[in-house]
């Protein structure tokens, strides 16, 4: 096999989330999830957005499918919402809800697009909440039988099911700064919702599995390396430490069935109640896992540097280095024992403008996720076991606190008019897809 060339059944797709672009929050049944509310509270997202149309996905997906063909997608990941499928959390079954992702899967299939689920994108029901949310252990139970509910239902066509998204920026981002829905700040209840998070994880991983044995059983992580700013002794601990403290929560009692010394130093008086049974239930064997990647941190022994001289940073203030992801791929492959990987989320945010010729002109963003692309590819040649890789996003979308003001798609959306165009970064990536590799790319 050609180096440049991927192998003949990697799936190349693109990732959506429900809240993200699904609108339609209140129709067909749809029970209030905490995005909802959060987004209706003044003062907490940029601009006042909401999700409340965000792409109209859920009256457009037909067209989206559309699109999908267009490039040439052989693989979709779309997260399904619980509160449309199950209004209140748990209990009565919202046929509608549910008759919407399984049109949505069909049509998939027809297109020959490989659907890779998400169970949960961050939208708990709010109903849910009002109880307590993830700081109850009863939160897993009810994950659990959502997860049961949604496998018996579209099973027989989804291969992939995921149990959660990053839930690391469920954590610190919903519950350590407030950023997110629901919106706590507040680090004990923060470690009590990690380890219910890792328990929903082990229960859903069981009630897919239970629900139907052939399908495959996952979790996606979101990992930002941190990486020494000099070959110093002292900025190579400090980097280690910086990346055990952040990035160890989740990976290792799933892939090492205990959470590391650094967490529990991190963690202190927070500690959350473990029971016993607990760790093994998490550590289940999984069939996949999800890495999601964007950027890195870089660490020296005075603390994280902001400006790398001679980088570049995207619209978030990310900086852009793709041989970070080809690093941490060979770290986590050789440090861990990792069922086969997908990338399932990388892309980048950057100002696009619609031009006199009505096209979008993103050269950054074909070269962000060329390299990106490169340094995969050179990763699996080190033998990181890579199937898939998803671009974040199909299209431009609600990015969570910032609203609509990052346009992270291959896809421009017009929001006054929902019109969908093609950018060129989507033309190029049809590209890669039909050719199955990555070339030069020349302005
Ligand atoms: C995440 C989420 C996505 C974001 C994307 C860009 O990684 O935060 O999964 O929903 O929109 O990452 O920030």
């Amino acid at each position: 096999m050609q180096n440049n060339k991927f192998p003949q059944d990697f799936l190349w797709g693109a990732a959506t989330a429900a809240y993200q672009v699904e609108g339609a929050w209140n129709e067909d049944g749809r029970g209030e999830s905490i995005w909802d509310r959060f987004s209706h509270t003044p003062g907490r997202i940029t601009n006042g957005d909401t999700g409340d149309i965000a792409c109209d996905h859920y009256h457009r997906w037909e067209e989206d499918i559309a699109l999908m063909r267009r490039l040439g997608l052989k693989a979709y990941r779309f997260s399904t919402s619980w509160s449309r499928v199950l209004p209140g959390g748990r209990g009565l079954i919202n046929p509608k809800g549910l008759d919407f992702y399984d049109r949505l899967v069909d049509r998939l299939c027809v297109a020959n697009i490989e659907p890779l689920l998400t169970l949960y994108h961050w939208d708990l029901p709010q109903t849910l909440q009002d109880e307590g949310g993830w700081e109850n252990r009863s939160t897993a139970h009810a994950f659990a039988d959502y997860a049961a509910l949604m496998v018996k239902r579209l099973g027989d066509r989804v291969k992939y099911w995921t149990t959660f998204n990053e839930p690391s920026v469920i954590t610190y981002i919903g519950f350590i700064t407030g950023e997110h829905a629901p919106g706590f700040q507040d680090p004990r209840v923060a470690y009590q919702v990690a380890h219910h998070l890792m328990v929903a994880h082990g229960l859903g991983t069981q009630a897919i599995r239970a629900a139907n044995a052939d399908v495959n059983a996952g979790i996606v992580l979101n990992l930002w390396p941190a990486e020494p700013a000099s070959d110093s002794v002292e900025d190579v601990a400090a980097a280690n430490k910086y990346w055990e403290k952040q990035e160890t929560l989740f990976l290792d009692p799933i892939f090492k069935g205990h959470y590391p010394p650094a967490v529990y130093n991190m963690v202190g008086p927070n500690m959350p109640k473990i029971q016993d049974g607990d760790m093994a239930l998490i550590a289940q064997q999984l069939d996949f896992v999800g890495i999601n990647f964007y950027s890195r941190h870089v660490i020296s022994s005075t603390g994280e540097l902001k400006e790398i001289e001679g980088s570049e940073y995207t619209e978030m203030g990310w900086e852009v280095c793709a041989p970070a992801l080809r690093r941490m791929l060979v770290k986590i492959n050789s440090e861990y024992n990792l069922p086969p990987i997908f990338i399932t989320e990388n892309g980048a945010s950057f100002k696009d403008e619609v031009s006199a010729d009505g096209k979008i002109h993103d050269p950054r963003r074909i070269d962000y996720l060329k390299n990106h692309f490169i340094q995969t590819r050179l990763a699996m040649l080190d033998g990181v076991d890579v199937h898939g890789y998803m671009v974040w996003s199909l299209m431009d979308n609600f990015e969570w606190g910032l609203g609509f003001s990052k346009r992270f798609g291959l896809t421009y959306v017009n929001y006054a008019t929902q019109q969908r165009v093609l950018k060129d970064s989507g033309e190029w990536y049809a590209e890669v897809i039909r050719k199955n590799e990555v070339w030069e790319y020349h302005t």
